[in-house]
């Protein structure tokens, strides 16, 4: 068989094998096949010394025209195979654009937030501050200066969380009033909401940690009647335009006088209902007119200032309004509870 036969025939089985193979690595095995080190092609190239000078160029043209029909025959079917893979993998990955979108999982406000937001648009309404303070303070603060005497029961280590003998969990937020009063700047008229401590076990209505928002009113000439006026609008725009208010006699050390507040019924409007347990009204706030102990200690004169002051539990305002009779739930982050309000 001559040179020209045998590299023909070469050729074609290189092109069978080319055909055959299906994959990148077949194809791969198959130039190793032919044009590797120990290919068919290059043993051809190593016999050429037993060629005559004379045939040499012609030879080595023949074996460099095979080598290049291979080659090129390895490149078409690389771009064929390469041109599948790609075909197979945009059917695979395809995206339907007109799918609908999945819906982004938006959280969204506790139902304490909703209620605390409320309390403070209605009072910022009223030209009220928001004031915040240190929920770790000085017994100073949170006793002492709002005249709680020191054989006060709040003070007992069986009601509030001392750190030391100075330093507590404030029990109540009106320690952030002391401080602002103490400022000395006149008028005041201010709102302080905050987590609150208390040495309580927890079950439907308490919690060793819950939140408060107290007020305070500090200028010439407040009376017992600006305190009035100022709950009853606050109840209206909490609870509704019919709803009324009932100022009962307290006692508070840090007021006097002293009243807890009830406002008329919101779901029955006063008849008594399940919800008011029968008596119309609903018990909502603590409030009174600042004693002037108070004032003295967090140095504003009680003869030239007066002022009232009131304290509402944050939870209690949620769990009325949203009509939740138990408080743990506000503090379990249930999804499916909070997602309802
Ligand atoms: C309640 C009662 C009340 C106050 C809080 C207060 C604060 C200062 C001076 C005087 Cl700085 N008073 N706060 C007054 C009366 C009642 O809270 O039952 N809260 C849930």
């Amino acid at each position: 068989m001559d040179m020209k036969e045998k590299l023909q025939q070469i050729a074609e089985s290189a092109r069978q094998s080319i055909e055959k193979a299906q994959s990148p690595e077949k194809l791969n095995d198959a130039r190793l096949m032919f044009l590797g080190k120990k290919g068919e092609l290059t043993q051809i190239l190593k016999s050429m010394k037993d060629v005559s000078p004379e045939d040499r160029p012609k030879v080595g043209q023949l074996v460099n025209d095979a080598r290049s029909h291979i080659e090129k025959m390895l490149e078409e079917s690389r771009k064929k195979l390469e041109a599948a893979a790609l075909e197979e993998k945009m059917k695979r990955e395809v995206i339907d654009v007109t799918l609908p979108a999945k819906k982004a999982k938006l959280g969204h406000r506790h139902p304490n937030t909703i209620a605390l937001e409320e309390v403070e648009r209605i009072f910022v309404g009223m030209g009220y501050e928001v004031v915040e303070g240190p929920e770790v303070e000085y017994a100073d603060y949170n006793f002492t200066k709002l005249n709680i005497p020191e054989d006060h029961p709040a003070r007992d280590e069986q009601d509030t969380f001392f750190i030391n003998d100075s330093i507590l969990l404030r029990s109540q937020t009106s320690p952030v009033q002391a401080r602002v009063m103490e400022q000395g700047k006149l008028p005041i008229r201010m709102i302080a909401p905050g987590r609150v401590f208390r040495s309580d076990e927890v079950d439907a209505t308490h919690s060793p940690s819950f939140h408060q928002i107290e007020g305070l009113v500090i200028d010439k000439n407040i009376t017992f009647a600006d305190l009035k006026g100022t709950l009853q609008e606050f109840a209206k725009e909490l609870f509704g335009p019919e709803t009324k208010t009932k100022f009962r006699p307290h006692h508070f050390p840090f007021t006097e006088p002293s009243a807890e507040v009830d406002v008329s019924c919101f779901k029955c409007g006063g008849k008594g209902c399940r919800f008011c347990k029968g008596s119309g009204w609903i018990e909502i706030l603590g409030c009174g007119t600042v004693h002037p102990n108070v004032l003295r200690m967090c140095g504003i004169d009680p003869e030239e200032y007066t002022g009232f002051a009131f304290g509402v539990g944050l939870e209690r305002i949620a769990l009325l309004k949203y009509e939740i009779d138990d408080m743990r739930l506000l503090y379990e982050n249930d999804i499916r509870f909070l997602k309802q309000f």
